[in-house]
């Protein structure tokens, strides 16, 4: 059983670098926006999930630099999603407001368009009204 899931968590490394897609080209300012935008939110992730690849895809794709964390490598990051999301489970996204609360998102998809809506890639240039 461990050695399939060694194998299994090799075969999705090899095709997340396979298949990575290539970042968004930006000006340094909007590049700015974005990176200002994306410290308020981290995602809570394991590195062969094949959910997290997705969601570390379309960072990617859209050249979102979030921070990532790691549950099984800090019990630190363990305790926060399960105390904070609720759920240990991955991938997860924790967006920090201003009043320095907290949000949990779970679900790759839904996580996926809540990044795609927060940083408004689908209708041009980005804009720092959020
Ligand atoms: N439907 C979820 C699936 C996420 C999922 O199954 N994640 C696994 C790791 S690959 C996990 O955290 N499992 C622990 C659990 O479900 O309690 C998504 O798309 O994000």
């Amino acid at each position: 059983m461990t050695l399939i899931r060694w194998v299994l968590a090799r075969f999705i490394l090899f095709i997340d670098l396979l298949y990575r897609p290539k970042g968004t080209k930006r000006s340094p300012q909007e590049q700015a926006i974005v990176d200002e935008k994306a410290s308020k939110l981290s995602l809570y992730q394991y590195t062969a999930c094949p959910f997290c690849v997705k969601v570390r895809w379309a960072m990617r794709r859209y050249s979102i630099d979030l921070e990532t964390r790691n549950p099984k490598e800090n019990p630190i990051f363990s305790e926060e999603l399960s105390a904070g999301g609720g759920l240990m489970k991955v991938p997860c996204l924790r967006i920090d407001n201003a009043e320095g609360d907290s949000e949990w998102l779970y679900e790759s998809s839904e996580i996926i368009t809540y990044l795609e809506q927060y940083f408004d890639l689908n209708q041009g240039p980005v804009s720092n009204t959020q």
